[in-house]
């Protein structure tokens, strides 16, 4: 039942470039002399965006008209990076722009570096909200995501004398072409105010939420395009504002700066990304950000679901929601307050349909970044969800009790309230409790989420437990990022592979073919000369192309082990100083990342790399033979530069610490070479790619859980091997740091003394380990035939696999052709 698309568009050359001078006349007020580059970038966007939405709006026709299930992607980050590519790809319309724009004397690789990077989150999580999105609409899925129109992304990141400074990421500042603003959705919520009894139309003394600071949400939407499809789903982010333009009540109070202080307050929830991406202790903005935008998406969600059904009873069947972590997890409290308060539905029945419509993403074991929310700011911010929070707990540890009849322990675990000296809401607790799907983003990750984190939840309910392994869009991480490998590849096995990864197994049989090894490395060697380029023009140091590239990209933590990689170049460089003929390949160690501002043993890290880096850079007693660079402002865009260039790949967390990780899928489907720690999906990739063309170092989850158990003492590490005390002691030395005495100090101070993350436990074994990455690539053709078996088995993690498990063993959802 679905309708013939056709576009109104004319798709051919000519036609696009009358579209683009018309968007450059029409809609930027420009003439062809006088548009800069950035004007061109402009209407080539919106010439692209038109085909866009012309297809998004017989998209949601058609899934208004078979009233389709639609899936709900509710996430407080969406790490979009550029949409230019993105966009021209799916539009089907990327060579016809090429030649476009080639007859008005302008490229498409110039013009895409004009856009900024939508950088609406952290790390990980916000990028596989993007990825899901991606692959979603490919996959003709009804989809929304939801989130918010933050004003400022994360912050940019800048080094002055080696340090972090963090500047503002004013993304807006010369508009973008992709967001269309709907005020005819705009929906008003409140926060704060008290919870009061009143009569309802029943004669039932109810609670009611009432007095409270009403905020209004103004909706953008940006459209999400599949690729090789017509379907186009939307993204909806919520922008807070005064609900009135003007508050005359707070005007006649205090005057007008009060009034103007008033509007501030709405206006400040949607300001800024909280930079965190592990911990954010008690932030009351950070909740009313959290609230503000689920319940936003929630009346609008009613809205779409009132249009075409009639009975509440249908709404799991025409709704899912998927939790991108706890961070959205309030929604599970005000669904049933909207069913239970607003529309007077029984209690038991409004828990069965909100416990039908949830599904939820754990992203992490780490106990310090799972939240909680003190029972008095609750009471402050949401006063009617906490009392409802208790009476879902009250129900649930009825449960318990039942089950388990006077196991007081059982209670105190499961409890969704933690008790001690202040009272804590567990959204994780929360989360299980109200959804019907619980997911880890890896099989490792997985089963210790059920062993270690929710064993009793496990026991509890059976079978609620599962996983999802993660995937990345096999569009933005290799077909935009590689131009040049995917030439290769279609080249070689054809096309398909863009919607069908498992189709890059067609490569394997040339992995030990000479010619194709040599084609494939030229592919791989021009992605380092470009990247050589960027690195001289970004921070003025030139590297060799046919060094070993070891990349290690990704946010800056302490478990995540920088500081472990930096313990090891310091290894190399103290043994070329000591025996200046040692053999070894010459190697770039590159990184990018940014830290938490508030983490300062994060920063010192950075600082300790930059520091070592400069220092090893200008040492001329090496010969070149070591490089050691720092890119600034890691984001999306720049790790599509670097991830095609590189050689290998630093995947080194704490085994059990790492959920997944997506950047060790990136590198190895562009042929980088792994070396990491048998943690979150590495597991599975050397799986895949087989333990010959995978290098795997460090302790396993088993030997860290065995090791903290008996007691870990890192300085006895440090006192029996040799090289490790020496490089320990170089990095607390000043000798790196001359100008700022003791600046180092905390992070040697930190591995010597409490090492939480047994950086000097592993070593020896990482440092044994990129010895046999010396070796192997040495060796050309054996480094070529791993790096071709890498990417040609990398069809599992393709984002595609992810989202079709999603669709069909989570949220029943069936694809609908537009
Ligand atoms: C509570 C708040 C401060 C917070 C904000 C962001 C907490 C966590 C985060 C972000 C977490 C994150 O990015 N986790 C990563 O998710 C990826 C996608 O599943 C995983 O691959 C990766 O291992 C995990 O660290």
């Amino acid at each position: 039942e679905s309708a013939q698309f056709t576009s109104a568009i004319d798709h051919s050359v000519p036609g696009l470039k009358k579209l683009i001078k018309n968007h450059l006349k029409f809609s930027l007020a420009r003439d062809t002399q006088t548009a800069s580059r950035r004007d061109w970038w402009l209407a080539t966007s919106k010439a692209a965006q038109s085909l866009i939405i012309e297809r998004m709006i017989a998209t949601q026709t058609a899934h208004h008209r078979t009233n389709a299930k639609r899936v709900y992607y509710f996430s407080l980050e969406f790490l979009m990076g550029r949409l230019f590519s993105n966009s021209l790809y799916s539009a089907g319309i990327f060579d016809e722009i090429e030649l476009a724009l080639q007859e008005m004397g302008l490229d498409t690789e110039t013009l895409r570096k004009e856009e900024y990077d939508m950088a609406l989150g952290n790390g990980g999580l916000g990028r596989l909200a993007a990825c899901f999105l991606d692959s979603l609409a490919t996959l003709d899925l009804p989809a929304v995501g939801y989130g918010i129109h933050y004003q400022y992304g994360l912050f940019k990141q800048e080094f002055r004398n080696g340090h972090q400074v963090e500047l503002p990421d004013a993304w807006l500042t010369y508009g973008t072409p992709w967001e269309i603003v709907r005020p005819e959705h705009s929906t008003e919520v409140q926060v704060f105010g008290q919870v009061e009894n009143v009569f309802d139309d029943r004669g039932n003394y109810v609670p009611r939420w009432t007095g409270g600071k009403k905020i209004l949400g103004v909706p953008y939407d940006i459209p999400i395009p599949g690729f090789g499809t017509n379907t186009v789903n939307f993204l909806r982010l919520w922008e807070s504002r005064a609900p009135e333009e003007f508050d005359f009540e707070a005007f006649n109070r205090g005057g007008y700066g009060e009034a103007v202080r008033e509007k501030n307050v709405s206006e400040t929830i949607s300001k800024v990304l909280y930079p965190n991406d592990k911990t954010e202790s008690g932030k009351e903005l950070r909740l009313v950000q959290q609230y503000f935008f689920v319940a936003c998406s929630l009346r609008d969600i009613f809205r779409r679901f009132r249009k075409d059904n009639e009975a509440w009873e249908d709404f799991p069947e025409k709704v899912a929601i998927q939790l991108n972590d706890t961070h959205p997890a309030i929604a599970i409290v005000e669904l049933l307050r909207l069913f239970h308060d607003e529309y007077g539905m029984a209690w038991e029945k409004a828990w069965s349909i909100v416990t039908k419509t949830f599904a939820y993403t754990n992203h992490t074991l780490l106990p310090e970044a799972l939240e909680k929310w003190s029972v008095p700011l609750f009471q402050k911010v949401l006063p009617r969800h906490l009392q409802l929070i208790f009476e879902i707990n009250k129900r649930h540890l009825e449960q318990v009790e039942a089950k388990w009849p006077g196991d007081v322990h059982r209670k105190r675990v499961l409890s969704i309230i933690e008790e001690g000296h202040v009272q804590m809401v567990r959204m994780a607790h929360l989360s299980v409790v109200g959804s019907f799907s619980v997911n880890g983003v890896a099989a490792l990750h997985t089963q210790l989420l059920k062993a270690e984190l929710f064993p009793e939840f496990d026991e509890m309910f059976p079978g609620k437990f599962n996983n999802k392994t993660n995937g990345i869009t096999p569009r933005r991480w290799l077909l935009a990022c590689n131009p040049r490998l995917s030439t290769l590849i279609s080249k070689k096995i054809g096309t398909g592979w863009e919607r069908d990864l498992d189709k890059l197994r067609g490569l394997e049989q040339y992995a030990n073919d000479p010619d194709f090894q040599s084609e494939f490395m030229a592919v791989k060697h021009a992605n380092k000369v470009d990247l050589a380029r960027i690195i001289k023009t970004q921070i003025g140091i030139s590297v060799n192309p046919a060094a070993l590239f070891d990349v290690q990209i990704k946010r800056l933590h302490e478990y995540k082990r920088q500081h472990l990689n930096l313990l090891h170049i310091l290894a190399l460089y103290r043994r070329l100083l000591q025996n200046p003929d040692l053999d070894i390949a010459p190697r770039v160690f590159i990184f990018s990342a940014k830290a938490a501002p508030g983490y300062d043993l994060a920063k010192c890290i950075i600082k300790a790399i930059n520091s070592v880096g400069t220092h090893i850079n200008a040492d001329k007693r090496i010969n070149d033979r070591l490089k050691v660079v720092f890119l600034p402002n890691y984001r999306v865009s720049l790790a599509q530069r670097i991830v095609p260039a590189a050689d290998l790949s630093e995947q080194i967390s704490t085994a059990g610490k790492e959920a997944s990780g997506t950047g060790n899928m990136k590198l190895a489907l562009n042929g980088a070479l792994t070396i990491g720690t048998l943690d979150g999906a590495n597991v599975e990739i050397r799986e895949e790619v087989g333990e010959e063309n995978i290098f795997i170092c460090g302790m396993t989850v088993e030997e860290v859980t065995a090791l903290v158990k008996k007691g870990y003492r890192p300085h006895d590490f440090y006192m029996a091997n040799e090289e490790l005390r020496a490089v320990v002691d170089w990095i607390g030395s000043n000798y790196f740091t001359p100008d700022e005495p003791g600046c180092l100090r905390m992070l040697c101070d930190n591995l010597i003394y409490n090492d939480p993350f047994l950086v000097l436990a592993d070593f020896q074994s990482y440092s044994d380990s990129h010895k046999l990455v010396d070796a192997a690539f040495k060796d050309k053709p054996r480094w070529a035939k791993m790096a071709i078996m890498n990417t040609a088995r990398m069809g599992k993690f393709s984002s595609d696999r992810t989202i079709g498990q999603y669709a069909s063993e989570i949220w029943k959802l069936d694809p609908v052709k537009v």
